[in-house]
């Protein structure tokens, strides 16, 4: 295989280091000396048997003291804490989508924010039984806007996406007890069945993380993508580039850093303003150049090409290049660590939300009212700062490489249309990927999602587990942190293909498309569920039935948790490389990871493997495994 094309781990540490050696020179603090701060971590913590959810704790669980003082065992406080950490999760995607939802509702013909996709738009309302004839679009958006927050505090039924899913999954659900109704109640029951004196039943605990996270994935992070799609269009392949050779020497490097497409869409939208051009040009620099990290890098990737500075852990990569103007950042995943680093250089630290106010940031808030304002008067503060950079600190790693981006489920069923002769209805067919899957020429796929998290070499296991798998003409379709290492490393280039196995490359080729399709945020792996509820439909098959399976390396994050609840809870097996504080009881470990729990109640469970190989090996099986059941 040809491997030697990509940008390679030891060029991205080598240049990690030589941007650490700037820091020194400053003063800076960085995570991987934080890490060794923190290192060894509690054991407790590790295993989820310490519980301070009230005061007559904190309670410890050891062999000596096996019961906390109200009597709660290991398992009891090991699920009470799998549950919150859930609950976290479910929270924080689902106000994001909440949040567009407000976004959507301000909407209108001459405002800052407009319909631009005026067909995703109809068909929600079609779904949710909205008048749409004879109406103005503005006034269809309001309606739909409206449905969707009532989503989150309706007092009776169940989540009107439910009804997207494949009716076994729905059954499997109603079966179990774990149907999601309102998004907010899940959280809130989370809350409360996790305060003292009320569940410490294992089975309870972890049949409501699945509730909690399917209220996340097929609720709030659901309506985040499609919301986010209506306001700002649906995503279709478009070329950029990405790593932190994307940064401009002569020009104002703004970063966007975050979740939330309103604040980013503006940013980019107000950097090609001439007037804000001609500022930049004013104070000496060639242009304004936008670059990304972490989620909201993939939002305005897959919709503008705006190019991908880098992923979590590159987040103060970019303030250490000594070129970037400001960071800019919304919610979510931001290291509060940017405020004194950027202190050490000319960089502005620009908070925007009222949810993530840091220290040593300059907090400029953004609302859907004063969009358009605040946009400019951040892009201005960064023009006006690129006087102030010291040449001696800029180092820009040479490292950068194509990607192409932009794989909604809508633009995937396009790529497919284009290379088939079979029945296509207006909606498109996932048929000839499906038969691509039965006659072996693909093996299967690999929903790769999730982090960096400093216990991993950083990006390590996301890239040597693709290339391993697209080498086994596995296809492997990715979104977060997870797709920023595959575009870093070269992955997402059309030319990634003479990397794969000879079934996956002839598909890549005929197809037009690279081995690891990027589909988004963290938010957009609810397009990843509408994916396999379609090849199911389309297949005449269960979910669970798919050779497919989730897998997130890195993970870190209480949101990625929830997700893998959802994604369990949908019926696809799920790979992690980070222990999600549980190993201090075996009776979660059996309901997560055994055959009595999830497996039996929603056809699906995790495997917990810190072994690469082993880990990807055991994926290949699983979906050797499912090809073996389906006798293709
Ligand atoms: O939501 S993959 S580090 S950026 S949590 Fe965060 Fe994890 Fe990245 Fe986006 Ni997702
Ligand atoms: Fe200790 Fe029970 Fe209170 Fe938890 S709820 S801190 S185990 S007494």
């Amino acid at each position: 295989m040809n491997f030697e094309k990509l940008i390679s781990i030891e060029q991205m540490e080598a240049a990690t280091n030589s941007l650490l050696e700037t820091g020194a020179k400053v003063g800076a603090d960085s995570w991987q000396q934080r890490v060794e701060n923190q290192t060894p971590h509690c054991k407790f913590g590790e295993q989820g048997i310490c519980c301070r959810i009230c005061s007559m704790g904190p309670c410890r669980i050891t062999p000596k003291s096996p019961r906390g003082i109200c009597g709660c065992d290991a398992h009891g406080i090991v699920a009470r804490n799998y549950l919150r950490f859930t609950a976290g999760g479910s929270a924080t995607h689902s106000d994001h989508g909440r949040s567009i939802a407000h976004t959507l509702y301000q909407a209108s013909a001459d405002g800052a924010y407009q319909v631009k996709d005026p067909d995703k738009l109809l068909k929600i309302a079609g779904e949710w039984g909205i008048k749409t004839e004879g109406r103005d679009i503005y006034d269809v958006a309001h309606e739909v806007a409206e449905t969707g927050l009532m989503e989150y505090g309706k007092p009776f039924g169940n989540l009107r996406f439910l009804d997207r899913a494949p009716k076994h999954t729905q059954e499997l659900w109603d079966k179990a007890g774990i149907a999601p109704r309102a998004i907010d109640r899940e959280v809130s029951q989370a809350l409360h069945m996790t305060h003292m004196g009320c569940s410490s039943l294992p089975e309870a605990l972890i049949k409501h993380s699945l509730r909690a996270g399917l209220s996340d994935g097929w609720g709030g992070s659901m309506m985040g993508t499609e919301f986010s799609d209506v306001l700002f269009g649906t995503p279709k392949p478009i070329d950029t580039q990405a790593n932190l050779g994307v940064m401009e020497k002569d020009m104002v490097n703004i970063i966007v850093h975050g979740h939330d497409p309103s604040l980013s869409e503006m940013i980019v939208f107000y950097a090609q303003d001439p007037e804000m051009i001609a500022l930049a040009k004013a104070n000496g620099a060639k242009g304004i150049n936008i670059a990304g990290v972490c989620c909201t890098s993939n939002e305005v990737a897959m919709r503008h090409g705006i190019p991908m500075a880098g992923n979590f852990l590159q987040q103060e990569n970019v303030v250490l290049t000594g070129a970037c103007e400001a960071i800019v950042v919304d919610v979510q995943c931001i290291f509060p660590a940017l405020g004194p680093l950027s202190k050490c250089f000319h960089t502005k630290f620009i908070t925007t939300s009222p949810i993530a106010r840091m220290p040593d940031s300059d907090f400029i808030e953004f609302s859907d009212e004063t969009a358009a304002e605040k946009a400019k008067e951040i892009v201005k503060l960064a023009c006006e700062n690129f006087k102030n950079r010291n040449p001696d600190l800029v180092n820009i790693p040479d490292l950068k490489a194509n990607a192409r981006v932009g794989y909604s489920v809508e633009a995937i069923k396009k790529c497919l249309d284009g290379v088939t002769n079979s029945h296509v209805d207006e909606l498109g067919t996932m048929m000839p990927l499906v038969d691509a899957v039965k006659s072996g020429v693909i093996r299967g796929a690999v929903a790769m999602v999730g982090c960096n998290n400093p216990k991993v070499r950083a990006d390590y296991s996301h890239i040597e587990l693709m290339k391993k798998l697209i080498e086994n003409d596995i296809i492997v379709i990715v979104s977060g942190c997870s797709a920023q290492a595959a575009a870093k490393a070269g992955l997402m280039d059309l030319e990634a293909k003479d990397c794969c196995g000879e079934g996956l490359r002839r598909v890549c080729e005929l197809v037009g498309i690279p081995p690891i399709l990027h589909m988004g945020s963290c938010v957009d792996i609810s397009r990843m569920m509408i994916l396999a509820t379609d090849i199911a439909n389309d297949w005449g098959i269960n979910i669970s039935q798919i050779p497919l399976v989730g897998c997130a390396p890195e993970w870190m994050s209480e949101k990625a948790v929830s997700i893998g609840n959802y994604v369990v809870a949908t019926g696809i097996d799920t790979f992690l490389g980070v222990e999600p504080f549980c190993e201090g009881s075996e009776e979660v470990i059996e309901l997560l990871r055994g055959e009595s729990g999830t497996k039996q109640w929603v056809e699906a469970n995790f495997t917990v493997e810190k072994d690469l190989d082993k880990m990807c090996d055991l994926m290949i099986e699983t979906i050797e495994k499912k090809r073996a059941a389906l006798n293709i």
